[in-house]
């Protein structure tokens, strides 16, 4: 094994108090606003755009920096049109036979079903794949450690760098996603993690009317 290099950290900033208390509540603010939509425009998007919210998603922390994530940018229609009749097949089955009661009633405030038009109707669709292993430049395999965890971190982050952009996200999990190894022509090594549907919402777009609980309900301290 090489010994390990290590550079100074150059990159930090520390705030004054009152800056780093106002950095923390505006920062709140911004993530309280996003919403996931279901109705977009067909506006397109700025691909230095997306590009730069990949690139934010990049930088996640990942098990072993070993950064197990695909990214596919779909904006092609008529590959958007089979990604679409891929997840409604899927979708029809889980709404109409595999999803327990329980989870149909979780699911009815949302207002969901099986029909899907905004995989084809926005822009931009990123399917997010994580990559059980990897090859190294030598060619050879390498295993990858916490591969889902750290593909869930590079989504939150590229969500939330879409959302700050002024773009608007859907997290689409059709389940099994496996359709899109085919059509997105990915290796048996990458898992589809989440389909995240990009775009700008429908003029007279709605979304459901739920609430966040409040931070008592979800931290406890020592
Ligand atoms: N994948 C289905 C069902 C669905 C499941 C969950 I969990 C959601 O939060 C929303 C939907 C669909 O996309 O309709």
């Amino acid at each position: 094994m090489s010994k390990p290099k290590f550079v100074p950290l150059t990159t930090y900033r520390e705030y004054a108090e009152d800056e780093m208390q106002r950095r923390a509540a505006e920062f709140y603010e911004e993530a309280n606003r996003r919403r996931t939509v279901r109705e977009f425009s067909d506006r397109p998007v700025d691909r230095r755009v997306l590009d730069d919210c990949l690139r934010a998603a990049g930088t996640a922390p990942s098990g072993a920096n070993l950064q197990p994530w695909h990214f596919v940018v779909v904006t092609d229609p008529e590959m958007k049109r089979r990604i679409r009749e891929g997840a409604e097949k899927e979708e029809r089955e889980f709404y109409e036979h595999r999803a327990p009661q329980e989870w149909l009633d979780a699911l009815a405030p949302l207002g969901t079903d099986s029909n899907k038009p905004f995989l084809e109707t926005a822009p931009a669709l990123v399917a997010i794949f994580a990559q059980n292993s990897g090859t190294r430049p030598d060619g050879s395999p390498i295993k990858h450690y916490y591969a889902v965890e750290s593909v869930g971190l590079a989504s939150g982050i590229l969500i939330s760098a879409l959302h700050h952009a002024g773009l608007a996200t859907l997290t689409h999990t059709p389940s099994p996603m496996g359709f899109l190894n085919e059509l997105l022509e990915r290796p048996a090594n990458e898992r589809p993690f989440l389909l995240l549907v990009v775009g700008y919402p429908a003029d007279d777009a709605e979304v459901p009317d739920i609430s966040r609980k409040q931070l008592e309900e979800f931290v406890t301290s020592f």
